[in-house]
Order: structure tokens, then sequence, then C-alpha cells
């Protein structure tokens, strides 16, 4: 199918707002005397002279770009000022310019939809605010419009001879415009009084574009900077898409814009109009065809997502020239600073936003010595997120082997002397698929703190067995926890869920199950033993699984509950709990297990059933949720849960895929 076609006659106002050198400009308010100066921020890495990532605009001024190292900015500017970013566990730490873009967004979000796209842009959907101010203080009644907005760039305007200024006021004044044009002069007040609150509060500056969608919003922020701001009138768009070259637009500056220059001729955003949109679906698919034809048209349906908080956490470092790192500790020492970096920021987000993060994601960049093959990537692998920094350390690393197993292949990975046959120049890992913790849940809370204080004392968990057999030497190719990050969008839930992927999936993972709805045996705890004894039964293991399950409770609870009597308890109620259901059916309720009638227990904490989010459930097809909302429920039980529709053969069949 191809994207719904978005309507040209769309009158939204959207703004693309991006801080002026940010960094450097972060800087310069932490050290006033840089003020004025030419300033440029350089990576935690002092070889010669430290690669810089931001250069300010009066550097900029004597040719200093950011692809150059320090050694050479001095060079061409003898007075640069060269600031490092500031360092935490040896590696760069930007706590102080995330702070900073939070600042500004909290500033920018006061007057419409706002939309977090960086560390430091933002969308904003100013529509209704412009129309509320079309209908009640349009701006030909203004009194005075203020000298920022004057200073507006409209593309597309004509001078007649008369000053800039002046026209850009005629144009902001006159009657008889078009109603989308009278919107986004509207949206272009707005912004310029947004900007001067940012200035004001934050000391940063920041550069604006005004348009009728995102995509001519993004282009329109960086044609005027700093501290300026340019309007994308529906007139000017032909003009202005004409003679920009292609790889200016966002998403065309990589394959798909070389693809488009080497095999089509297009060389300008202007040169696909000429190709029909069959012709572009054929050549690129049906949806990359349709969004090329609308792009060259200026249209652009994407919404501003509400979402100021960032969708991903992620840490990283890169490891240049002789840094490489070619040992399997020496990856495991930078992963543990990484994940204890992404830990202390997810619980950061636990506490402050009441966010939850599912799925952990690697990704490194390597090369094979002595190996013609070595442009093959080094593949990025996901797998569901565990609070604690001792379980995202260990989940990190079987990330990393199981990487390293594809990158070089697992024959290689055995051998001995494969053992300096690889370099990792980078690595990183992010915490991603974030959700809010539904209300009412709150508990959840502390459960976290007392997780992550006794996690690092975890040593011999059911994923330490699987960190076993996903070591060099072992032989598991396939996980089924593990997934590409590539797949990750096509595989990933987006459920709200009340925990964190907890131990129990690992016994899940040990078992070769795929979990098809983790969130499911997440939302309801004890729910996962009935699957496991399912298939255990099958597999007439079912000692084992009392066993591993209790072991990976225990674990999963800490200290707190580790203590022998404790354990024997746990152990004692597992057992018990599934002597009596030897022969489960499917439909079994877990009030055969020693549940109590109206809590569900879990061995963490107790909780009642109405904390349960109720849109987990809804995720499910329509038959299990019937059965599911029996067991939370026995008394309202539906009588009409069907022979062949369970819960665990719905889990089965999906593993079996
Ligand atoms: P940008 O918005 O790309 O650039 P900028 O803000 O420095 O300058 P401009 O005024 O031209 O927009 O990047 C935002 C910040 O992100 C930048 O200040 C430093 C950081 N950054 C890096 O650390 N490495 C990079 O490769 C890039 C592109 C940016």
């Amino acid at each position: 199918m191809p994207l719904a076609r978005p309507q040209p006659s769309d009158a939204r106002v959207i703004a693309h707002v991006d801080m002026d050198c940010f960094y450097v400009q972060v800087e310069q308010r932490k050290q006033p005397t840089l003020r004025g100066h030419p300033t440029a921020v350089v990576q935690y890495n002092s070889w010669k002279g430290g690669g810089l990532i931001a250069v300010g605009y009066e550097a900029r001024k004597y040719g200093v770009k950011r692809s150059m190292r320090g050694d050479e900015a001095k060079k061409v500017c003898p007075d640069i000022q060269l600031v490092q970013v500031p360092v935490a566990r040896g590696k760069a730490d930007l706590a102080v310019y995330r702070n900073a873009g939070s600042e500004v967004v909290s500033i920018l979000s006061r007057k419409g939809r706002c939309e977090r796209a960086s560390i430091d842009e933002v969308y904003l959907d100013l529509t209704e605010a412009a129309e509320a101010m079309l209908a009640e203080n349009p701006p030909d009644r203004l009194e005075a419009i203020s000298e920022e907005a004057l200073k507006s760039h409209v593309l597309g305007l004509h001078l007649d001879g008369a000053s800039t200024r002046d026209c850009v006021r005629a144009w902001f004044l006159r009657s008889d415009a078009d109603h989308r044009d009278k919107l986004l002069a509207c949206g272009a007040i707005i912004v310029a009084e947004l900007r001067h609150e940012v200035l004001k509060e934050t000391e940063f500056t920041c550069s604006a574009g005004v348009a009728h969608n995102k995509m001519l919003a993004k282009l329109a922020s960086g044609m005027n900077k700093p501290a300026q701001q340019t309007v994308v009138p529906l007139s000017s768009v032909e003009k202005l898409l004409e003679s920009l070259p292609i790889n200016k637009m966002k998403q065309l500056g990589g394959k798909l814009g070389t693809s488009l220059q080497v095999d089509l001729g297009v060389n300008t955003v202007g040169d696909l109009l000429q190709f029909s949109e069959e012709k572009l679906q054929e050549r690129y698919g049906i949806n990359t065809g349709t969004w090329l034809w609308n792009i060259a048209r200026g249209i652009c349906g994407e919404e501003v997502e509400g979402r100021i908080l960032p969708k991903s956490h992620g840490s990283g470092k890169t490891f240049p020239g002789p840094q490489a790192l070619k040992t399997v500790s020496s990856v495991q020492k930078w992963l543990n600073e990484l994940c204890e970096e992404l830990s202390e920021r997810l619980l950061c987000d636990l506490e402050q936003n009441k966010r939850i993060a599912r799925t952990l994601t690697l990704h490194a960049s390597a090369y094979k010595l002595n190996d013609s093959e070595s442009l093959k990537k080094f593949p990025s692998k996901s797998c569901p997120l565990r609070y604690g920094i001792a379980k995202i350390q260990e989940d990190a690393l079987k990330l990393f082997h199981a990487g390293l197993r594809e990158y070089i292949g697992i024959y290689h990975v055995r051998s001995k002397e494969s053992k300096h046959e690889w370099a990792i120049t980078g690595l990183s890992v992010s915490a991603s698929k974030i959700v809010g913790i539904p209300s009412g849940t709150h508990s959840i809370m502390k459960y976290f703190h007392n997780l992550n204080q006794t996690s690092t004392t975890t040593s011999n968990d059911i994923c330490t067995q699987d960190a076993a057999s996903l070591s060099p030497s072992g032989l598991h190719l396939a996980d089924p926890q593990i997934d590409t990050y590539e797949d990750e969008a096509r595989t990933g839930h987006e459920m709200p869920t009340l925990y964190p992927v907890a131990d129990e999936t690992e016994v899940c993972k040990a078992r070769g199950l795929a979990i098809p709805s983790l969130d499911l045996v997440l939302a309801i705890p004890n729910m996962h033993m009935k699957i496991m004894k399912q298939k255990d039964l099958k597999s007439g293991s079912e000692n084992g699984l009392v066993s591993e399950l209790t072991q990976s409770k225990m674990d999963f609870l800490g200290p707190g509950l580790k203590s022998e009597k404790q354990k024997k308890k746990i152990e004692k109620e597992k057992v018990t709990c599934f002597k009596k259901n030897k022969q489960p059916k499917a439909g079994t309720t877990l009030s055969n297990c020693s549940l109590g009638r109206n809590d569900i227990r879990n061995d963490a904490w107790s909780y009642k059933r109405d904390e349960i989010d109720p849109t987990v459930l809804n995720e499910l097809p329509p038959e299990i949720q019937a059965e599911v909302r029996g067991w939370l429920h026995p008394r309202k039980r539906a009588k009409t849960v069907k022979k062949g529709c369970s819960i665990v053969q719905y889990f089965s069949s999906t593993a079996d895929l």
C-alpha cells in the first residue's frame, strides 16, 4: 500500500528550531570569558589536539571546520580557544549538553506540540497557536511586530527596491494574503518570541525555520544561521526545491541520494519532478517511490510527535588507530563503563519521568586483520533490557559475543589462532523502546532502586549460564532473545509494561523458547510458570525447570531473599505449585498455585490485580484475552474459552516460528 497522500493544502504551521553551535554555547555559558572569542569544542582524545566536534561562529570565519583536529585549527586560527568535552569514566560526558538541551526544550514547548529531535533541535507544531492568533490578534492589527520577527527571511519575497525590513513588515501586514501565508506570519511571530525567551532565560541563541511541514521547516532552519529565522511560504517551495542539491535533503545524503544521482541523473530535488510516481516506485519500492514523488513537490505528511523526552539513551566510545580493542577482556572493560553510564541514565529517567526502557542494543564498529572481506559490518544486536548495572553489563557482553560470532564466523571465534583477528574501533550501548510506567504502580519505583542496589551482587543466575553457552567457545548459533538491530522494529512490541524484563525471560531463553510477548510474561508474574510448565512437561524435565525457575527468581529478588531459609521456602512453593499441576490443561487457573484470591503474589512484592495495566491484555488475541482476564478475575471468568485457543498454544505456536 502506498503511503497516504498528504494534502498540499494542509494549512499547518510547523517550526524547526536548532541551537547554534550548541556545545560551544554551552561551554561559553560555563566560562563567559570565552564569549566573543573564536572557540571550538574538542573530543576527549588529545591526539593532534583532539577532533573538533563543534565550532563557534567566530572560529568559522577563520576557516575552522569540524573535520579538523585541534592542531590544524590552531594553524588557521592561532587565537582559537579549544575546550575539551567533560570527561567521566574515561570517556566524553555529555550530561551537561543534554541538560542544557532540556532547558531549551522546556521553553520551546510552551506554545504547541513539541518533538525533541536531537540533543539540540526540536520540531514545533504551532498550528493551533497560529490559528488562535489569527482569530484574536492578527498581525495587521498588532501595533508593533517584534524586531526579531521583522528580521525573518521570507523566501520568495520581492524586495522592489525597498529595504528588506520594510518588505518583511509589509508581508506580515498584508490583509489580502492567502490564509496559509497569514498563518505562517503568525507562526513566525510566535517563533521569534520563543527564541527571544530562550535567549533571555538560557543565554542561548537558536535559529528556526517556519513552514507548512517538517521537511520544509528543517530545510529552512539551516538556511540563515546563527540567531535568525527563515519562513517558507507555499509559493516559494517550487523555486526552493528546483535548485536544492539532492544531498541537502534529510535522508538523501546516503545511498539513496547516490543512487538517484548515479542511476537517474538526479542532482537537485527539482530534477525528481520529471519522474512519474510509478517509475520511482518501480525503482525504489512503493513507499520510497511515493516519498520521493512527494518531496519533489514539497509534500510531507509527517506529524510532529508530542515528545520532549528522548526516545532512547545511549553511551558510546570510539577507539581509533592504536586504541582499537583486540581482546574480549578489553571490550568487556569498556562495555562495563558504558553500561554503568547507561544504567545511571535509565534510573534517572525512571525517577524523573517514570519511564522504563525495554530494549538493549549493542552497536560496534570493527575491522578484521588479515582478511580481505573486512568490509563486513559488525552486526548490531539487541535483547530485552533488564534493569541493574550488572545485568546490563552481562547482557551487553552476550550481545557482543553474538555479534562477534556473526562478524568473524563461529569457527574463527573458536580457533585459538583467531585471538588477534579482529579489532573494535567503536562500541556503544543503547536503551530504546522507552515507555511510561502506568499510573498506580508507584511501588515499582522502590523495586527498581532495590534491584539496582542488589543486582551487582548477582553472580550465578540463569543469565550467566547463558553467557557460558554464548561464549566464544560455545556452539549456540541461535539465541532467540537476541535480535539483530534491524529486526527490532519488526519484532518489538510497543505495549506498556509493568515490569522490566526480568530473569524469568532468561529461563525461557535457556529453554530455547521464543518469547513473542514478553510483556505479558512480565505483566502477569507467574503466568510464565504455567507456560514453562507446559513446555517442560512435554520434554519431561520438570525438576530441571523448577530449579531453574527458582534460581532465576532468587537472583531476580536480590540478597533480601537469598538466605537459605528463604531459598527453601521459595523452592517449596514452586515445587508445590508444579506438583499440583502435574497434568495441567490449557486454561488451568493460577489459583491452583499458592496464590491468594485477590492479590497475585510475586515474591519480590505483592500488588493488587487492579495495578495490572489492561492495555497489556488488549494486545493479545481476543480468545487469549478472555482466558487471561479469567485468571485475573476468577469469578468473572469467561465461559467461552475455546479449546485450542489457550495462552499456551499462543506462545508455543509462535515459539516454533
Ligand atoms: P549540529 O547541530 O550538527 O551543529 P552545531 O550545533 O555545532 O552547529 P550549527 O549551528 O551549525 O547547527 O550539532 C549539535 C551538537 O552536536 C554540536 O554542537 C556538537 C555535537 N556533535 C558531535 O558531537 N559530533 C558530531 O559529529 C556532530 C555533527 C555534532
